[in-house]
């Protein structure tokens, strides 16, 4: 891992319905009872800012249009960023953050069909090229992810055509076998304790030194 900070910061990434959200409440009430020093966030929605911006965002009465996207995902991240995620890094905090800006390049590139090289400037003006050190996919098949997910809820991304999912997969896909050094996949399809064990190993693995994790595995 060639990005270092006083802390540690980690991102998850997946399709719709990948269980990562409930991973996460597992794993932080686990490092609560180790004593690790840590924060769960999440992209967009981080800040008191990134709440609202993140309303309007997921509101399917909305109509929303893909450059207003892209850019309102942006807005959320440089506020997310720099009020809470560097600070918390420079603290020594271990960052744990539910979407970043993969999801982008996944959602608004892959998908949406925006342009790569634009998504990769903004996400670069957005962060101040704050990278993740580490990047978790859970993988799981659109329709199965989607299938998980409270019927008639469904926000304005949810409600995309499964075509659309299904190029968000794939572009995870694409973006996990492109750097297999910054990125560990998880077969999110598995049971929640089987892909709690393998996050937890992810960590212990990558981070054990930084932030005494061994008590993870026990
Ligand atoms: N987006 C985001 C973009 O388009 N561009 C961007 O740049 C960014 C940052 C955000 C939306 O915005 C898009 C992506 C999203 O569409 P969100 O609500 O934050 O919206 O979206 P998600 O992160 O996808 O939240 P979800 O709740 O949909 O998915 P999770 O968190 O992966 O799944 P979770 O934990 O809520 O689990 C879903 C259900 O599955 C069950 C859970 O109990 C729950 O009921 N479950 C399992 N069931 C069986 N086996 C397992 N292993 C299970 N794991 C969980």
């Amino acid at each position: 891992m060639a990005t270092t900070y006083k802390g540690s910061f980690i991102t998850l990434e997946g399709p719709e319905g990948a269980g990562k959200t409930t991973q996460l409440k597992l794993l932080s009430r686990q490092l609560d009872q180790i004593g690790c020093k840590h924060i769960v966030t999440r992209d967009p929605g981080g800040t008191s800012l990134g709440k609202q911006i993140r309303r309007i965002l997921l509101n399917p009465e909305n109509p929303v249009m893909p450059m207003t996207e892209l850019l309102l995902y942006q807005a959320d991240r440089a506020q997310h960023v720099d009020e809470l995620i560097r600070p918390a890094l420079d603290a020594g905090t271990l960052v744990l953050c539910d979407r970043y800006i993969h999801s982008t390049i996944a959602y608004q590139g892959y998908a949406r069909g925006i342009d790569f090289d634009l998504i990769d400037k903004l996400n670069q003006m957005a962060t101040g090229g704050l990278m993740p050190e580490i990047t978790i996919l859970f993988d799981i098949d659109s329709s199965a992810g989607l299938g998980r997910l409270h019927p008639g809820g469904h926000d304005r991304l949810e409600r995309e055509a499964i075509e659309f999912h299904h190029k968000v997969r794939k572009g995870y896909n694409e973006l996990a076998k492109r750097d297999p050094e910054k990125w560990a996949v998880i077969d999110a399809s598995k049971p929640l304790s089987v892909v709690q064990e393998e996050l937890r190993g992810i960590l212990v693995d990558n981070f054990s030194q930084k932030h005494k994790l061994a008590g993870l595995l026990e």
